[in-house]
């Protein structure tokens, strides 16, 4: 691995002439007059000049070999300006030559806008493997959408959630190439776009590749209709310029629950539509003879981000069946053996369908294949003797309703989940049906992170004692080599030193806290920190009413034993999920309650972070002492933050969820905070749970839910509290108490943080728990997921 290592060599001088010469070209202006966002444009250019042959290389490499193409309707890239130069290897030199001309790098930094093109996970573990993949010399090409609108910017006005658009280019891309000459038709039943690729250069670490994450933009077709403008219908020509850059104009907000509104299915088949185009008109490009497109799964497999890009897969057919000639069974032979399929939760309300209606209003002859498809497969289960009865979970098409789910399973050659456990519900549960007849297909891909982001460029300080304590920096390229610092378990002075690291980070977060939040906070007490979307499985009120009781404990006893403790949470609702947005209200008229009351106030803080985002994330992970990871057991599919965390020295406070369980088994379960009911246990009261009889039998919890109706707590007549209180113990319209089980789990979280705030003063004892679970946390490296699906999967 070492021996391929290739830093670009900066040439100082050069650097800093093209530097200064960019600045002023772009700019027009005497270098003192520029301002710090062409400080930072210039510097993309600078850095984009020097990656520009590399990328060239690699892009027009002509050998003939398998390449993966990750489909996804979401990139969650973040802001690339730090992490590309990390990766070129040039960030400490590149910092010094900036400082000899008195530009503070941070400060350009901040002038960046995080390309914020998905909702949370997903989109997270898409750029990740973006990362892993060039890091790995893995041929791997991202597809997707350039949203005009990233994920809505979040204000927090009065406690509120609002939502403010996202114009991330509104100043330019200094990350992307327009590549005119790429662009595809997309034809819709009622409309006819352009699609226009924008390539984002993805470096890999220190290694020379670089690979292209290409994301499609809509726009008209002819720029203006001359046939309504030669009519004085100027109108008409402008409306159909708009309706044209509508399909990319937005990200939808939603993170699990999925949107049945045709301009959605719209920007799916757009992306898809354009990127198999693309495919395969490269694939006739290199493999002139094979008309028949024998080959073509053998050059190509195409890995499917859950179900938003599954409409490729009618796609490939229609390409391959009606503009190529191909005979149809063969087309579904090809295509069959050329996608994968991933799974990301296993709550019901994300499953896609599609009404047959909208499918027939944007690309009618997909539904024609789909139901082919659908047909056959019936037949299939009909000609083995299976009842209607049977047959009906398998069904692609039911009751008018396309079930992409489904569709994806039976094209695919493997179809996976993201942690062991949840990988085990979708086989025993979710998927059980398709389990039972092709259980050779399914398999579990444990999620991971890039460490270069998320420790390396994020975390400096960690970053330079490992390397300092470990003697050479290799562990960057294959972080399973972090459990060599085990060694030091029992050295005193290195675990000194992580203390102080860890402090530093803090009181950096503090600063950053005070700057944005206006709220003081006091680095010497615990971070506790819960930061990602809000939704009721991650039970982001159940760390609130938790908070809640213990204001109300500190406040009746002022002498009680407690180590100060700062609870931080942060996250976005999607914004017509009114529980959610409910969730976000409460947390922050706790904070204003708590933060403003003298009795307590020296002791507990709480503050709510507005706009949490990846480049919040990136101060906030290297800070904590606590990672909340308290999800309903057997609703998180994996989590991504928890590994973040972890890797950054964070004690993971969580249930027996996801790839919790995954990091309890790596760094001990003597190492972490584990609470609450296991899957099983849950799975078997369901049906006889009452949560009332938790709340009658706990006055802590009665004292905790009482309070969201009590008066003490202000909504601002929004109901939103009580709708909180009325989901847990006073269900309306038919919803079922308490699904999410929080009143069960209350005693046991309460006591877990007990136990934390007890053991926290013994800060040899905690210090080493952190070495261990930095130790142990390379397993949750994406280089090692996305090496297991080329091995496992892609078979390249
Ligand atoms: C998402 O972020 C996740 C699942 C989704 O299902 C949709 C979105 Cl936008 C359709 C998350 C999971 O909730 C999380 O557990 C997982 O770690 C992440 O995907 C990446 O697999």
């Amino acid at each position: 691995m070492k021996e391929e290592i290739m830093k670009i060599k900066l040439n100082k001088n050069k650097f800093m002439e093209d530097y200064i010469e960019n600045l002023q070209r772009i700019t027009l202006k005497n270098f003192e007059d520029t301002s710090d966002k062409d400080k930072y444009f210039a510097l993309c250019d600078t850095i984009m000049e020097r990656i520009n042959q590399e990328w060239r290389d690699c892009k027009n490499k002509t050998k003939k070999t398998k390449k993966a193409y990750y489909f996804s309707a979401e990139f969650l890239v973040g802001r690339s300006l730090g992490n590309n130069l990390i990766n070129l290897g040039i960030y400490d030199e590149v910092k010094e030559l900036l400082d000899e001309i008195d530009i503070d790098f941070e400060s350009i930094e901040n002038f960046e806008d995080d390309a914020a093109l998905g909702n949370g996970g997903l989109g997270r573990l898409a750029a990740c493997f973006m990362d892993s993949a060039a890091s790995q010399k893995i041929d791997m090409y991202g597809y997707g959408v350039r949203y005009r609108e990233g994920l809505f910017k979040q204000k927090i006005e009065n406690g509120f959630q609002v939502e403010e658009g996202d114009h991330w280019i509104k100043d330019g891309d200094g990350w992307s190439i327009r590549v005119e000459s790429d662009s595809k038709i997309v034809k819709f039943r009622d409309q006819t776009v352009k699609a226009v690729p924008y390539d984002m250069p993805m470096l890999g670490f220190e290694n020379g590749q670089v690979n292209t994450l290409r994301l499609w933009q809509s726009e008209p077709f002819e720029e203006f209709d001359f046939s309504y403008f030669n009519n004085f219908q100027y109108d008409k020509a402008v409306e159909e310029k708009n309706r044209a850059e509508d399909i990319t104009r937005v990200l939808y907000p939603n993170d699990i629950q999925r949107e049945g509104k045709v301009l959605r299915l719209k920007q799916q088949y757009f992306f898809c539509s354009a990127s198999i185009q693309d495919l395969v008109e490269k694939y006739k490009k290199y493999f002139e003879n094979d008309l028949q497109f024998e080959n073509f799964s053998k050059y190509h497999v195409i890995q499917l981000n859950d179900t938003h890009p599954i409409v490729a897969i009618p796609e490939l057919i229609r390409v391959l069946v009606d503009e190529n000639g191909i005979d149809f069974d063969r087309a579904v032979e090809i295509t069959k053996k050329t996608f994968a399929f991933t799974n990301h939760t296993v709550l019901q309300e994300a499953l896609e369908t599609w009404p047959k209606d909208i499918m027939l209003e944007v690309c009618p002859r997909c539904f024609d294949i789909i139901e082919k498809i659908n047909d056959k497969l019936v037949e299939d289960f009909k000609a083995k003797g299976l009842s209607e009865e049977a047959i009906d979970p398998y069904r692609i098409i039911r009751y008018d309703q396309i079930r992409m789910a489904n569709l994806a399973i039976v094209m695919s050659i493997s179809v996976n989940g993201v942690a062991k456990l949840h990988t085990k519900i979708l086989k025993d549960d979710t998927f059980n049906h398709w389990y039972k007849i092709m259980p050779e297909k399914f398999n579990n891909k444990t999620n991971g992170i890039t460490p270069r982001r998320w420790l390396v460029y994020s975390n400096i300080r960690l970053s330079n004692f490992i390397t300092d304590k470990l003697g050479s920096d290799d562990w960057k390229y294959d972080l399973n080599k972090l459990k060599e610092l085990e060694k030091y378990l029992e050295d005193d002075k290195v675990l000194e030193e992580i203390n102080q690291i860890k402090y530093e980070n803090k009181k950096d977060l503090a600063r950053y806290i005070l700057e944005q939040e206006n709220i003081v906070i006091n680095p010497d007490s615990i971070f506790d920190i819960q930061i990602k979307r809000i939704h009721e499985y991650k039970r982001q009120h159940l760390n609130i009413l938790h908070i809640i009781n213990l204001y109300h404990r500190l406040k009746k006893n002022p002498d009680m034993n407690f180590y100060p403790t700062t609870f931080i949470l942060g996250g976005k609702a999607a914004p017509g999920y009114f529980r959610a947005k409910a969730i976000i209200k409460l947390a922050n008229e706790v904070a204003r309650v708590i933060n403003k009351d003298p009795d307590v106030n020296k002791k507990l803080k709480v503050v709510f972070i507005e706009n949490y985002r990846v480049s919040y994330g990136e101060k906030l992970f290297p800070a904590a002492d606590i990672s909340e990871q308290i999800s309903t057991a057997g609703k998180e599919a994996s989590g991504t933050g928890n590994m973040k965390f972890m890797l950054n020295g964070a004690l993971t406070l969580g249930t027996y969820d996801g790839a919790n369980i995954e990091i309890f088994e790596k760094a001990g379960v003597e190492n972490n905070y584990i609470f609450g009911a296991k899957v099983e246990e849950l799975n078997s009261i369901r049906d006889s749970y009452s949560p009332k009889e938790y709340y009658h039998k706990n006055s802590d919890i009665k004292d905790a839910v009482d309070s969201l109706v009590s008066g003490e707590l202000n909504d601002d007549n929004s109901y939103m509290f009580l709708d909180i209180y009325n989901s847990l113990i006073n269900p309306q319209g038919g919803e079922k108490a308490d699904s999410y089980f929080l009143l069960k789990d209350f005693e046991d979280y309460k006591k877990v943080h007990e136990k934390i705030n007890e053991e926290y003063s013994d800060r040899k004892t905690w210090d080493r728990k952190a070495l261990k679970n930095i130790a142990n946390a390379g397993y949750f490296s994406s280089d090692r997921t996305i090496l297991e699906y080329a091995k496992d999967i892609w078979k390249i």
